[in-house]
């Protein structure tokens, strides 16, 4: 693949799908959606052409969308929350657009999805502003995050938030967290068990603890003094001095209802108060990588290293395609020019 072709002009074609795209056409995103997410290797340069296309044309995207994670065991009303909050975020500007990509812990058997189209249904399906895709996590090569990566990578342009739904055990959430700019634990009330996961670093500390199910407020202010005090006991964050349940937010956490509509309004301002997001490099360098190590294990990430650099890491002149390119033929190279001694 050479620059030539990773850098040439658009074809037409894509240069309209990627303006329907922008229209929120559902069509013309789940096919650009798609040419990222599968990385056929003969898709490279094109893809790589649609990144240098927006890059020449910044006017007519949005500024980089802010992707937040929401993760926690299955049940616990991550589906039902993000699709409430969604609405509530839809209401407060009629011009902000989202998406939101579901990780479905997939049947073996069917190699489908098995919550995607239940999953979907929370959304309703007639506003155009929200984009809504799941995402078989057993699909995957080299781990299901990749996948949910590469989405966002032309996701990121056209949308102002990206919400990414995962189940919170295991590697995923891990590598999630490295495409993330902010992190939501959601949980349900009084299980302390959260703090255990965390304790034994299956996931890193949370930006924000939801306890979703909160339907009445005894319920809430419980479950707020339980996490409070699990909290200050794990240590791991750090909290005001006064346990306020008025002031609960101050300290990241949030009392939730998605069946009865309470406390979406202060998580939902909450969002949109974020600073606007600074982690897409690191979510590139972090998943180049792996495309490195998937590929070449630990010798290739070795050989790399001297790259792993700004210079190479950080250049926006070149597109995710070229970065990758340059350092698998770094690997290459290397390799060729080896002498058995
Ligand atoms: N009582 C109550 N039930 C809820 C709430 N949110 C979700 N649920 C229910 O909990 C179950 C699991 O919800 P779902 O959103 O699919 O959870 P997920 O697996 O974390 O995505 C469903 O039956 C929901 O109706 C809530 O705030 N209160
Ligand atoms: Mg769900």
């Amino acid at each position: 693949m050479p620059e030539s072709d990773t850098n040439a002009p658009l074809d037409p074609q894509w240069v309209e799908r990627l303006a329907q795209a922008r229209a929120l056409k559902k069509w013309p995103l789940g096919k650009l959606v798609s040419l990222f997410e599968n990385r056929l290797p003969e898709n490279a340069a094109l893809r790589s052409q649609i990144q240098h296309h927006i890059a020449r044309h910044p006017g007519d995207y949005a500024k980089p969308a802010a992707i937040l994670g929401f993760t926690g065991t299955p049940g616990a009303g991550k589906s039902s929350l993000l699709a409430e909050l969604c609405r509530y975020l839809l209401a407060q500007d009629d011009q902000l657009k989202i998406a939101v990509l579901a990780i479905d812990p997939s049947s073996q058997a069917s190699g489908g999805s098995i919550l995607g189209d239940r999953t979907r249904m929370h959304y309703g399906r007639r506003e155009p502003r929200l984009f809504f895709r799941s995402q078989a996590s057993n699909l995957e090569l080299g781990g299901v995050t990749e996948a949910t990566f590469h989405a966002c990578r032309i996701l990121r342009h056209l949308f102002d938030y990206i919400f990414i739904e995962t189940v919170g055990i295991g590697q995923n959430e891990i590598d999630i967290q490295n495409m993330t700019d902010y992190t939501f634990l959601v949980m349900q009330p009084l299980g302390g068990d959260q703090i255990q996961f965390m304790k034994c670093g299956i996931m890193e500390i949370p930006d924000a603890f939801i306890v979703n199910k909160c339907d009445e407020e005894k319920l809430a202010r419980s479950s707020y003094h339980m996490l409070r005090s699990s909290l200050k006991q794990a240590r791991l964050v750090a909290l005001r001095a006064e346990d306020d349940f008025q002031q609960a937010a101050r300290d990241n956490i949030f009392l939730t209802s998605a069946t009865r509509h309470k406390g979406i309004d202060i998580l939902g301002q909450h969002i949109l108060s974020l600073q606007p997001p600074q982690r897409w490099q690191h979510a590139e360098r972090f998943y180049l990588k792996k495309t490195i190590q998937r590929r070449y294990g630990e010798f290739g990430l070795h050989l790399i290293a001297p790259m792993d650099t700004p210079e190479l890491m950080q250049q926006p002149q070149l597109s995710y395609e070229e970065k990758e390119l340059r350092l698998r033929q770094a690997v290459v190279e290397h390799v060729k020019g080896a002498q058995i001694t």
